[in-house]
């Protein structure tokens, strides 16, 4: 569909939730969590925008358990993202990209949703001033997350409840969005019933509903792999990437645009269709990205506006993980472009 027009009927995200609330698609506990979601990410703009500024740039000079430096505002930004996702009260079990293990919150009284994020990845472009984004995904709370701490249960025996409450299939998600962070700030929600973007307005910080029932384009000659791992890449790929360059019926070969950072990447494939791709290489035997708070709610997002999210050879959200952190291969945009890396695969 295309853009909202600038007409006079604003509808917030605020409203917008509430709107999904009536219709029933969501309950009132997953609005609240939505809804300080949304202002973590209202937050960490904020920040990003003035990290030079307010000297957030540059490394925290500490590794995370992915083995990566930790960026000062990746270790903020996962703040920012757990506080809010404490105060809403409707939080059962937390899982980020930059926790070793999932945190069980003891301010839940409700809901007890189970949330997994990666608060800012693409982090590596932040001093370029970069776009950056959020990255989420919520799942209803199951046994494992609901059972009460029993008065003599070991922290250990906690933290495994924990894992096993988030080690769940992509298809269990209840909602999924990012957050990109750049020219504009642009939050992109689904929660099962298509996809929603909305734009932050500056003017009086609200994020304003800019497009819905978003749809990606069945086809689009335009790719994002890391071409950097060509060499690193089997034959079948590297047959698939060769066959991007050929002028083919149009005459025309596709277009490559990379910028390195998944949700700027994936926001505008969604928009002007076309794939992306982490592949698996002989250094990176899984790939580089997240299953769990990466791939599946991208995943969901694209599968909602009508694209495909796959790993090669099966479609990621049918996917359970094994544990918080695994990496899968993800190929990921219009469905004719992700069928077609597939052929060359199988
Ligand atoms: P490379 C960022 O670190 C990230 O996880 C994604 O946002 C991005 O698409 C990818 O890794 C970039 O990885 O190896 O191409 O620098």
């Amino acid at each position: 569909t295309s853009p909202k027009s600038s007409s006079y009927e604003i509808v917030t995200l605020t409203t917008w939730l509430l709107q999904q609330e009536r219709t029933g698609a969501i309950d009132n506990e997953m609005t609240i969590v939505l809804a300080s979601i949304s202002t973590a990410c209202k937050q960490i703009a904020a920040l990003v925008q003035r990290a030079p500024i307010s000297n957030l740039t540059g490394v925290q000079g500490a590794v995370n358990v992915q083995g990566e430096d930790q960026k000062k505002l990746d270790v903020v930004s996962n703040e920012v993202f757990s506080n809010c996702l404490r105060s809403s009260g409707r939080t059962g079990v937390i899982a980020s990209e930059e926790e070793d293990v999932p945190v069980a919150v003891e301010q839940s009284y409700s809901g007890n949703y189970i949330v997994v994020f990666d608060p800012l990845d693409g982090s590596s472009n932040i001093d370029a001033a970069v776009s950056t984004g959020s990255i989420f995904g919520i799942y209803a709370p199951n046994d494992e997350c609901l059972a009460n701490v029993e008065d003599n249960e070991t922290l250990d025996s906690v933290e495994q409840r924990c894992i096993v409450s988030v080690c769940q299939p992509g298809s269990n998600l209840l909602a999924a969005g990012y957050c990109m962070y750049s020219s504009s700030v642009i939050f992109v929600l689904t929660v099962g019933t298509g996809v929603y973007v909305f734009t932050l307005d500056p003017m009086y910080g609200e994020f304003v509903l800019t497009q819905e029932k978003l749809q990606i384009p069945k086809a689009g000659k335009i790719y994002a792999f890391n071409e950097g791992n060509y060499a690193l890449w089997d034959d079948k790929l590297k047959k698939y990437m060769d066959s991007l360059k050929e002028p083919g019926d149009s005459g025309k070969p596709y277009s490559a645009r990379y910028i390195g950072s998944l949700v700027g990447d994936f926001h505008r494939t969604l928009l002007y269709g076309g794939i992306y791709g982490y592949p698996r290489d002989k250094k990176s035997k899984n790939g580089k990205l997240r299953l769990l708070y990466e791939c599946a709610p991208m995943s969901f997002i694209v599968e909602q506006a009508g694209g495909k999210g796959s790993d090669g050879h099966q479609r990621i959200l049918d996917i359970t993980p094994t544990e918080v952190h695994q990496r899968v291969p993800l190929y990921i945009g219009s469905v004719e472009e992700v069928e077609k890396v597939e052929k060359f695969l199988a």
